[in-house]
C-alpha cells in the first residue's frame, strides 16, 4: 500500500478520544456538568494570567486545554492484556511505567498507555491508565476458578477491531477508511453494558470478595469508568464541583497547591449508582453497580528520580501521621506544612536536579556568534540568557494518588490488606513486552534538547569562524 494515505497514529489517537469523549458523556450526563465547569474555570483562569496564556500558547495548542488527557479501563486476563497493547498501538501508544496497587488494598496492577516523543505528546496526549485484575490475590479457591472461568468466556474485541489490527501490523498503517472503522470499533470494547453476564448470586460473591473484581469479571467488556479533563486551577474546581451538584472526593491527591506546580494532582466525583440486570433475570432481580466517575487533572514539572524520592519522602510523611491517610485531620494543611521542604522555584529545582526541563536557544543564542559558546556549560549559558530552561511536564500517573482514586469510589468500607505484592515480572508476562520506564523517557527528552542546543550553537560558531 501506498504509504502516504496512511493516517498518522496521532490522528487516529484523536478521532479516538473524540469519539470516547462523545459516548461518555452521552452515558453519564454529569460527566458533561464537568467538563462545563473546567471550560469555566480554564477561561476564567486564563483571564485573570495572561503570562499562563502566553506559556501555554508555547507550549501547547490553547484550543485542546479543556479536552480528556486521560481514561482508564479495568482488564481481567493476561490475554486482554496483551491484545489491547496492539489496539493502542495503532493510536501511537505504548506502555510506560508499572504500578502496583495492591499494597493500597486494590487487586491490581497498571501501565499506562500513551505517546512518547515530544511531538506526539504535543499533538494529543490522550493516555489510558490500564489495570489488569489479579485475580490470584482471591484467597476463595472456588470462587478464583469461577472467576477464571467466567473471564475465559468472554471476547472483548469485535471481529473487525481484531482484523484492522492485522491489517495495521502487516502493512504498517490504516487509511482514512479503516481507520474510522477502527476507531468505531474500538470504542465498542469501552461501551457500558448494563446486562450483568452473571447472575445475581455469582456477582454478589464477586462483589463480597472486592467491589473491583465484581467490576472486572460481570460484565461483557472493560468499560471505560472515567475521562479526565485538564484544568489549569484544580483547586476552584474541586471548589465549585458541590455548588454544580456534583458529589467530589473528599481531598485533592498529589502535591499541594504550588508557585511551581509539580507532577499531577487529582479529584474525582464519585462513581455514580447505575441500574444493572442480572443474567438470567430481565426484570426479576436488578441490581446496581457503582463503577464510573469522572476525574480531573491538573499536571506540573516531571521530577528526577531525586526529586520524586523526595516528594514520596514528604507524601509519606503526612500520610503515615496517625495511620490515617489523607482521611486525617487537618490533611491539606499539613501537607502545605510538610511541602515547605520542597523548593518552590525554577531556578533551585532545576539546579538542585530535582525536576526535567527542555532546554532552547533563546533569541540572543541564536544570535550570538561568538566562539566558545557552544562548548560553555549549559548552566552558564541559562545565566547568560542564550538559553531558557522550560519545565518538562510530568506525563504519568501517581501509586498513591490511583489508589485514592480507586477508593473513593469503592467506597469507604473497601479495605482489603494484600501487602506489599509488586509483581512486575509476571504483569509485562501478560502484556507480552517491556513497560518503558517514566524517568528513562524524560531523561531522554531534556537530553534531546541538550543535543539540539549544543548543534545550533557548534553550526553558528562554525559560520562565524569562516
Ligand atoms: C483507575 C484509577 C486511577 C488515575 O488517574 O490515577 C486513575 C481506575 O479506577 O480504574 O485513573
Ligand atoms: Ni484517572
Amino acid at each position: 500500500m501506498d504509504n502516504s494515505a496512511f493516517i498518522h497514529a496521532d490522528e487516529i489517537r484523536t478521532r479516538f478520544s473524540r469519539t470516547m469523549s462523545d459516548m461518555y458523556r452521552s452515558e453519564v450526563p454529569q460527566y458533561g456538568t464537568l467538563m462545563e465547569l473546567v471550560a469555566d474555570i480554564n477561561a476564567a483562569t486564563l483571564d485573570r494570567d495572561p503570562a499562563l496564556k502566553t506559556d501555554l500558547e508555547r507550549t501547547d495548542d490553547l484550543e485542546r486545554i479543556d479536552l480528556e488527557r486521560h481514561g482508564a479501563i479495568r482488564l481481567g486476563t493476561a490475554e486482554e492484556l496483551s491484545t489491547m497493547r496492539r489496539l493502542f498501538a495503532v493510536m501511537g501508544m505504548e506502555p510506560v511505567g508499572y504500578y502496583d496497587l495492591s499494597v493500597a488494598g486494590v487487586p491490581v496492577h497498571s501501565t499506562a498507555f500513551r505517546p512518547v516523543r515530544d511531538e506526539n505528546l504535543a499533538r494529543n496526549p490522550f493516555r489510558v491508565f490500564t489495570s489488569l485484575l489479579r485475580l490470584e490475590l482471591i484467597e476463595d479457591e472456588t470462587l478464583r476458578g469461577e472467576a477464571a472461568a467466567i473471564l475465559s468466556r468472554r471476547g472483548i474485541f469485535t471481529d473487525r477491531a481484531l482484523a484492522l489490527i492485522e491489517t495495521f501490523e502487516r502493512t504498517g498503517g490504516l487509511d482514512d477508511a479503516q481507520a474510522n472503522e477502527f476507531v468505531r470499533e474500538a470504542v465498542e470494547t469501552f461501551r457500558w453494558h448494563g446486562e450483568a453476564t452473571v447472575d445475581a448470586g455469582t456477582y454478589r460473591c464477586l462483589n463480597a470478595a472486592h467491589r473491583l473484581i465484581a467490576d472486572v469479571v460481570s460484565f461483557k467488556g472493560p468499560h471505560i469508568n472515567h475521562l479526565t479533563p485538564r484544568t489549569l486551577d484544580i483547586d476552584a474546581v474541586q471548589a465549585e464541583m458541590p455548588e454544580r451538584g456534583i458529589a467530589a472526593k473528599d481531598v485533592i491527591e498529589g502535591p499541594p497547591t504550588r508557585r511551581c506546580p509539580i507532577l499531577l494532582r487529582q479529584t474525582s466525583f464519585k462513581a455514580l449508582e447505575e441500574a444493572i440486570v442480572f443474567k438470567g433475570e430481565a426484570s426479576a432481580e436488578a441490581g446496581t453497580h457503582t463503577a464510573r466517575f469522572g476525574e480531573i487533572e491538573q499536571r506540573g514539572l516531571a521530577l528526577t528520580r531525586k526529586g520524586r524520592a523526595l516528594y514520596d519522602q514528604l507524601l509519606a510523611s503526612v500520610r503515615d501521621e496517625g495511620g490515617a491517610g489523607s482521611a486525617g485531620q487537618n490533611y491539606g494543611v499539613r501537607l502545605a506544612k510538610a511541602f515547605e521542604a520542597f523548593p518552590d522555584d525554577h531556578e533551585t529545582l532545576r539546579r538542585e536536579g530535582l525536576g526535567f526541563y527542555r532546554y532552547v536557544l533563546t533569541d540572543k543564542g541564536r544570535q550570538a556568534s561568538a566562539a566558545g559558546l557552544d562548548t560553555s556549560p549549559m548552566e552558564a549559558l541559562v545565566a547568560s540568557g542564550h538559553v531558557a530552561a522550560y519545565p518538562i511536564v510530568y506525563e504519568d500517573f501517581l501509586p498513591v494518588s490511583a489508589a485514592g482514586i480507586f477508593q473513593s469510589n469503592l467506597g469507604g468500607q473497601e479495605q482489603r490488606s494484600y501487602g506489599s505484592n509488586a509483581s512486575k515480572d509476571a504483569f509485562v508476562e501478560a502484556l507480552g513486552a517491556p513497560v518503558q520506564d517514566e524517568f528513562e523517557v524524560y531523561e531522554t527528552a531534556q537530553a534531546r534538547s541538550v543535543d539540539a542546543v549544543r548543534e545550533a550553537l557548534r553550526s553558528s560558531s562554525q559560520v562565524s569562524a569562516a
